[in-house]
């Protein structure tokens, strides 16, 4: 039975059991939890994270130095920046527009008496893209700093480019160190189904029946939203700039897809989602490991979805009518906010807080809607990584055909 196929299986079983035990016995769901679908998860997610820093840093280092020209990789960067954009722009209006149309906010009665949220600080815009130089290598290494470890990993990367043969057996220790991390990758995906498995019964059973009802016009707008924009701007800039079927490419990409699903971690997932987009949608391992890991850190379209409904939905609750300008503020707040922070659960409602005081809406909001914010965060984080794809595929498509790849 294919990978995918197991996966999905354990996503299903997951949930039932996380629902069942949720609705029927709660007790019997603690402790299940507690010795069972926890270790699960931690296990799974534990062993992927271990993957996470030498996959993007051997994989980078590798990728820049098979591009072999520094102009090309500017290239590929301006294509890949732009694309991020664009699709994050886009995400946060889909999810504007349907918050407008449907209303969540006004048809459902939600007590705002006493909710209170204390926002994290997340990190400015500039602040974030002036330490992207790291001062200490092995520090942003080890602190798993991906825009510090991207930085240094395309530098390391050209400066072999540029010393050619003085750096062969550098080179080579390279690839074999790219090579055993791919290996592990498929190793660790054995335990994939059980993994999803854990983690999806301790979100589903953990949630309570109860805070999805209260919620479900919210839910059912944001992942409305996320399902839009994954068929119509993915699919659409698939077929049109990349001449592939959607539906091959969605099919195809499934496993990352669950993954990112049951870990709500872009980052977690980076190295199946760049396995799977080597071995199953033919993106060439220089572009795949350019265009991923970036993209796990400052390409969050799913996240950018959910503020806008949020933000609208906030807005609502609280009977504050936002102006077109706030709107555009809006917009361009989550597309900013989305640079700085890393793929890791929950760091979408962090930059939420941003976009919020972008417009002076209480942050307080937030207490209505982090009760079910997992489980959003599950599907949001699957569209995050998803994006990260189409664009790889898209920006190997036009890169062969100028006959550079
Ligand atoms: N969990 C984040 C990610 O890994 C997304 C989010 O929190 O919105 O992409």
């Amino acid at each position: 039975m294919k990978l995918a196929t197991k996966i999905i299986i354990g996503l299903v079983i997951g949930a039932i059991v996380g629902l069942v035990l949720n609705l029927t016995s709660p007790s019997l769901f603690d402790t299940l939890n507690t010795f069972l679908f926890t270790p699960l998860g931690k296990i799974f997610l534990n062993l992927i994270n271990m993957l996470v820093v030498p996959i993007v840093f051997f994989s980078i280092t590798l990728g820049v130095a098979g591009l072999g020209d520094p102009k090309k990789l500017g290239r590929i960067g301006a294509k890949t920046i732009f694309y991020f954009l664009c699709t994050t722009a886009i995400a946060i209006t889909i999810g504007l527009v349907l918050a407008y149309v449907i209303q969540p906010g006004t048809i459902g009665e939600y007590d705002t008496t006493n909710v209170e949220y204390k926002a994290e600080e997340a990190p400015s815009v500039t602040e974030t893209l002036l330490n992207i130089i790291p001062t200490n290598p092995i520090q942003a290494l080890a602190e798993g700093n991906m825009l510090q470890i991207i930085a240094f990993s395309i530098f390391v990367g050209l400066g072999i480019t540029m010393l050619g043969k003085k750096a062969d057996t550098l080179l080579r220790v390279i690839e074999q160190g790219n090579e055993l991390m791919m290996y592990l990758v498929n190793l660790v995906m054995k335990f994939a189904p059980y993994g999803t498995f854990g983690l999806i019964a301790t979100a589903v059973g953990s949630q309570g029946y109860g805070a999805i009802k209260a919620m479900g016009l919210y839910m059912f707008v944001v992942l409305l939203a996320l399902f839009v924009h994954a068929l119509l701007t993915y699919g659409s800039t698939i077929a049109i700039f990349a001449k592939q079927n959607p539906f091959t490419f969605f099919k195809n990409f499934a496993p990352a897809m669950g993954v990112a699903f049951s870990t709500s971690s872009s980052n977690a997932t980076l190295p199946v989602s760049m396995e799977t987009a080597q071995k199953r949608l033919g993106v060439p391992e220089s572009i795949s490991s350019f265009v991923q890991p970036l993209g796990a850190t400052i390409n969050m379209d799913g996240t950018a979805i959910m503020q806008g409904v949020a933000t609208i939905f906030i807005a609502q609750v609280y009977g504050i009518e936002l102006s077109f300008i706030q709107l555009v503020t809006v917009v361009l707040t989550a597309v900013l906010a989305s640079v700085g922070t890393a793929g890791v659960p929950g760091v979408g409602l962090i930059m939420l807080a941003m976009v919020l005081n972008s417009v002076g809406l209480p942050v307080a909001g937030i207490a209505l809607i982090i009760g079910i914010d997992r489980l959003l965060d599950m599907t949001r984080t699957a569209v995050n990584i998803t994006g990260d794809a189409a664009c790889a595929v898209i920006v190997a498509e036009t890169e062969k055909k100028r006959g550079t790849i």
